[in-house]
């Protein structure tokens, strides 16, 4: 396993994407080429894209790495799909979209589709992220669904989050309702062409004019069609790639990237002794039956989980 990560640090095309798939399929010493590869992480932009299903995230980010490739800068991007059995469809349609890039060498695609149980997804996520930064890529795009908790999660993750809201879906709302108001670096609406997303523009400006932002960064609102005019679509994702870069600035400028650097961190270290402490613990107990005596002890109200828990720990913990 440390050789699969030896030759994801040359860029192996193959190692990486081996890698890939283990930390999909969660093979249990992918954490062995990790180790290998963390210190030479930490290189790449990492921009999260979030929103509604079918909100374009795809659409926008095979744009995206057009004017990201224009500037000579390599890219990889990563789907990241936490319920494949509802959206294998959709993943297909990623695959077929961000095809037209799939004989340059600079763009590196792939999906992960991963149980989301016990910040597994979010591990997954991390690992992935380390393999496209160490094989060189200069910005990784990571797409996820915003499903609940999910798209407030890419700010873990990511340097920079864009957050796709679309007219007519009532976004401003549930936008705020799932704390994408903090999580947003920059909005965007996108499906300008339909009805409703002048509306939604001025709904999401006044919605920033009512919010504070104590790192001095306000996040802008970038409107993008895909539908009209290739041109016209080229030219607004150039701008939002522009905007993008300017956040990156800011970051550096401002002291804020260690900030966002400590949060990935903080949250790698979880998601770690989660897997290392947590998952092992749980497998015994469900493995040996301990765990379904614990459910019908709970159902008939014998005792309760607090109860329980300090029991496990009593016998795992040293204290
Ligand atoms: N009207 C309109 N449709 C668009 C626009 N951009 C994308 N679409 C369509 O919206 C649909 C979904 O686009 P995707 O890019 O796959 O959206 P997504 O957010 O990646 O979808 P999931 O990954 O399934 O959540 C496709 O049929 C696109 O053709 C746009 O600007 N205007
Ligand atoms: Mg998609």
């Amino acid at each position: 396993m440390e050789e699969l990560g030896k030759r994801a640090l040359t860029g192996d095309i193959r190692a990486v994407s081996r890698l890939i798939r283990n930390i999909e399929d969660q093979v249990p010493n992918t954490h062995e080429a990790i180790k290998h590869i963390f210190p030479f992480t930490g290189r790449a932009h990492v921009v999260g894209i979030t929103g509604a299903p079918g909100a374009g995230k795809s659409t926008l980010t095979d744009q995206l790495i057009c004017s990201i490739r224009a500037q000579n800068k390599t890219v990889g991007v990563m789907a990241v799909d936490p319920s494949s059995p509802f959206t294998g469809g959709a993943l297909l349609g990623d695959r077929i979209r961000m095809l037209r890039h799939a004989d340059d060498p600079g763009v590196f695609v792939r999906s992960l589709a991963t149980r989301g149980a016990m910040g597994g997804l979010s591990k997954a996520v991390g690992d992935g992220i380390h393999v496209l930064d160490v094989m060189g890529k200069d910005v990784i795009i990571v797409e996820t669904v915003g499903v609940g908790q999910q798209e407030v999660d890419i700010i873990n993750h990511a340097h920079t989050v864009l957050v796709v809201l679309v007219p007519g879906m009532g976004d401003e709302v549930q936008a705020i309702k799932a704390g994408l108001m903090e999580v947003a670096d920059i909005f965007i609406i996108n499906k300008a062409d339909r009805e409703g997303a002048r509306k939604l523009y001025k709904e999401t400006l006044s919605m920033m004019d009512m919010g504070k932002f104590p790192s001095g960064w306000r996040p802008p609102i970038v409107m993008v069609e895909s539908n009209l005019e290739p041109h016209t679509f080229a030219k607004s994702v150039d701008e939002l790639y522009e905007k993008i870069n300017e956040h990156y600035v800011f970051l550096k400028e401002h002291n804020l990237l260690q900030e966002r650097a400590q949060l990935k961190v903080q949250t790698e270290i979880n998601d770690a002794l989660r897997s290392a402490i947590l998952e092992p613990v749980l497998s015994r107990l469900v493995e040996s039956g301990e765990f379904d005596q614990m459910v019908q002890k709970l159902m008939k109200k014998e005792t309760d989980p607090y109860t329980l828990a300090d029991e496990v720990a009593a016998k795992y913990l040293i204290k």
